[in-house]
């Protein structure tokens, strides 16, 4: 009887596909994430720890982690990467200075044992901005191509209008459906 309650709690515990949403301070993560969650734009503020919320997209759940970006909160990321499914890595493309530290987070990120299994949905976020890079100009600057042991997508985005976000998360509901 433990054992068979057990085994449904796995079943119902595996539905849900743990997200992290990562990205430098003002990348546009909270942005994304409730615009997932509302439609809309919200105020945001700088985040102070961490929010946790559900997104379900044709009866997909994800469960999304939006982790502040801030130096002092960059070296926790690692705390919570267990079970992490997706990682989803917000890139502000107006911001080429910081495009370089982007990458070197990026890359002791994906070295990390606890992200082998995990796939990557990189948004290039503010798109809408005028001289904003685009997508392959930062994925020839990341040398997305090297990626051999994840699974990797980047898509461009505007978190104020949600233009691109249905795309990003079809594309890991696809990966859902592909296991
Ligand atoms: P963070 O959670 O990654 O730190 P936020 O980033 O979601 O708090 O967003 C940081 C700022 O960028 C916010 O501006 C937000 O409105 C803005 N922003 C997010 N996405 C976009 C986008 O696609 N286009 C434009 N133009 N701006 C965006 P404020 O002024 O509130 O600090
Ligand atoms: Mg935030």
């Amino acid at each position: 009887m433990g054992q068979l309650f057990a085994k449904l709690l796995s079943v119902f515990g595996s539905r849900e596909h743990k997200v992290i949403i990562i990205g430098l301070d003002n990348a546009g993560k909270t942005t994304i994430l409730y615009q997932f969650l509302m439609n809309e734009v919200v105020h945001t503020s700088p985040t102070i720890g961490s929010n946790v919320e559900e997104i379900v997209m044709r009866k997909t759940h994800f469960l999304m982690w939006d982790i502040g970006g801030q130096e002092t909160l960059r070296s926790t990321w690692n705390t919570y990467y267990s079970n992490t499914e997706f990682v989803i890595l917000v890139i502000d493309s107006t911001d080429r200075e910081r495009l370089t530290m982007t990458k070197e987070e990026l890359y002791k990120m994906l070295a990390h044992e606890d992200l082998r299994n995990a796939a990557v949905l990189i948004f290039a976020n503010k798109q809408d901005i005028k001289n904003s890079m685009s997508t392959s100009e930062i994925s020839k600057f990341l040398t997305l191509s090297s990626i051999k042991d994840h699974p990797w997508h980047i898509q461009g985005c505007c978190a104020l209008t949600g233009e691109g976000l249905p795309a990003g998360l079809e594309w890991m509901v696809s990966r859902v459906a592909s296991k």
